[in-house]
């Protein structure tokens, strides 16, 4: 390895933590700590390896754990959703979840006591929360309508579920891919609508058909992936994906990731976390380098990339109902307010979902939940649902498009409180003006930008601001991210606003960029 060669004494806290003790060790720990109870357990175990199991120490709520699991896809069982309800349902008011910006869940209230407990129900439903933080690969994206969207290009499930596979042994956690430099973030879509936001993933698969030659030696046009890498933010720095200029058909995608996976942890940087993630080792050695030795490692020749992707489509954001490719069949999208679920909502998707479709549940990226397979005979009944009166399936064009991440409440990063304030704002802005189109508004607590201000058409990054002499919270406020085709990043455009002034600020970005009227002259002009 590049600098993890270098003696113990120069490495960085979090590299010593790792030579000192593998982060999967813990797993055969948990009884031991179980019975331990959290303030004895040893300070580098609770407050960092656990995360290799996806148990994140919270010192906002200490003694309260989160639990990060693992979501290939986005994809969900209605046996899952009900086992994550009971867990968080025993912490009472102290328990909850959240969809991630990275389809995923988080469990709030966690006891340590409860993980041996846990961790049998999770094996019983096929759950897995193994290698979700830290320096591991984060939860897997893919399309959320993939095997029902008539027009897609690929269904992704099988091949997210491989690679989630390949990295964490099926679930059991995987010492090859657990001392990663750093994080890695791995995105695969086959629809045209680039759903899963290709451009910031460390490794994305985007499609795209190419010319290949056949055994026989003719030319045929094949379906496949181009290959995008080295997209991250940071608090430091955000980029795009670059093009790898490689493609490479589906049945090579696995071997890939390990290839790219390999390269970045045997060779990528680690002697600084802020300058450890792949771009950082791509800005070093050069795209050429780093191309060849990816092929190295992949075994054979990478064949250049297809001239033209094929995402040419704009975002869709899926809320709502839609036909399936599937005759007769219909998936529904449901808006989840900032992504937060009680045990009881969970208890209700679940029934839901089994009672009207085949049970199973989709997530996205916009931390809303799906509901495919409803017959249309039981779609009527479907809507009358009192669930749907919470989680709405035509909101608020600005409602409709909120993101936030999670923010104080529960993250020691975070410089300001979000959900609350995001959801308070919104409802505030809709009760002022009119608003025809979806803007998509997105809160994110700290510069980490897990809340991904850079894709919003307003992102909204916490800071601390001075006001009348005393600090407050405070945002910068990003601007002109573009998803779908052609994404690009947003810039930030205005920094430090109180958050108590943001309001009559965001009200004029609306004016003046989303053609929102003030209520009353939008009356008199009806
Ligand atoms: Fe994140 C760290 C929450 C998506 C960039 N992120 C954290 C921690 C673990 C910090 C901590 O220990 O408190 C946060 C946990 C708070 C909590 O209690 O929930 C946290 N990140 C989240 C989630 C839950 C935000 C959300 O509300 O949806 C998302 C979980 C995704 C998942 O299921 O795995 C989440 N984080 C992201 C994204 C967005 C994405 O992946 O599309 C990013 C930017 C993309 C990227 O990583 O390139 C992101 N999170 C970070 C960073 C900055 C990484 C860096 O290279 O510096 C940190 C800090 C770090 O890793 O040192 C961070
Ligand atoms: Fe926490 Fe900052 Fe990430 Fe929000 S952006 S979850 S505040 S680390």
């Amino acid at each position: 390895m590049t600098d993890a060669t270098t003696t113990t004494t120069s490495l960085n806290k979090f590299e010593k933590i790792k030579a000192e003790k593998d982060g999967l060790a813990v797993k055969a720990e948990i009884e031991k700590f179980a019975s331990l109870g959290w303030e004895a357990i040893d300070e580098s175990d609770r407050d960092y390896r656990l995360k290799w199991l996806g148990v994140f120490f919270r010192p906002v709520t200490p003694g309260k754990f989160m639990m990060r699991l693992r979501i290939p896809n986005g994809i969900v069982t209605h046996q899952q959703m009900r086992v994550l309800a009971e867990i968080v349902q025993r912490y009472g008011d102290d328990g909850s979840a959240d969809i991630t910006t990275r389809q995923n869940i988080q469990l709030r209230g966690i006891r340590i006591e409860d993980l041996p407990d846990i961790f049998q129900k999770f094996r019983t439903v096929g759950l897995t929360s193994v290698q979700s933080g830290m320096d591991n690969v984060r939860n897997i994206t893919g399309d959320p309508v993939a095997g029902l969207d008539a027009e897609e290009l690929f269904d992704t499930r099988e091949l997210v579920q491989q690679i989630q596979d390949a990295i964490t042994n099926k679930g059991e956690g995987n010492p090859e891919f657990t001392n990663l430099p750093r994080k890695f973030n791995i995105a695969i879509t086959g629809g045209r609508d680039n759903s899963v936001h290709a451009e910031i993933n460390d490794l994305a698969f985007i499609p795209a058909f190419r010319e290949v030659s056949t055994q026989q030696g003719c030319q045929s046009r094949r379906f496949g992936f181009n290959v995008l890498v080295g997209g991250f933010f940071s608090s430091k720095r955000c980029e795009a994906a670059i093009p790898l200029n490689a493609w490479v058909p589906p049945e090579d995608v696995v071997a890939l990731c390990r290839a790219v996976l390999e390269v970045f942890r045997d060779c990528g940087l680690r002697a600084n976390r802020q300058k450890s993630r792949l771009m950082w080792l791509i800005d070093e050695w050069g795209l050429e380098k780093f191309r060849c030795e990816v092929e190295n490692r992949f075994g054979k020749p990478l064949l250049s990339a297809a001239p033209k992707d094929e995402i040419d489509w704009e975002k869709r954001d899926h809320i709502g109902v839609y036909k399936q490719k599937q005759p007769g069949l219909n998936y529904v999208g449901l808006h989840v307010p900032v992504g937060r679920l009680t045990a009881e909502d969970m208890f209700e998707i679940a029934r839901l979902a089994e009672v009207y479709g085949n049970g199973e549940i989709r997530l996205t990226v916009e931390q809303n939940v799906i509901i495919p397979n409803i017959p249309d005979s039981r779609l009527v009944l479907f809507l009358t649902e009192p669930l749907l009166e919470k989680f709405s399936i035509s909101p608020k064009p600005l409602t409709r498009s909120l993101i936030s991440c999670t923010g104080a409440q529960f993250c020691n990063f975070a410089l300001i409180e979000t959900k609350q304030r995001a959801l308070a704002t919104i409802q505030a802005l809709e009760t002022e003006l009119e608003v025809t189109q979806k803007v998509r508004i997105h809160w994110t607590g700290c510069p980490n930008s897990c809340g991904q201000p850079q894709v919003a058409d307003i992102g909204l990054m916490g800071t601390k601001v001075r006001k009348n002499g005393k600090t407050v919270e405070g945002v910068d406020i990003y601007m002109g991210g573009k998803v779908g085709k052609d994404a690009r990043l947003g810039t930030c455009i205005q920094k430090g606003i109180p958050c108590e002034d943001l309001q009559p600020v965001l009200r004029d970005l609306l004016i003046q960029h989303f053609q929102a009227k003030p209520k009353q002259e939008a009356l008199a002009t009806h």
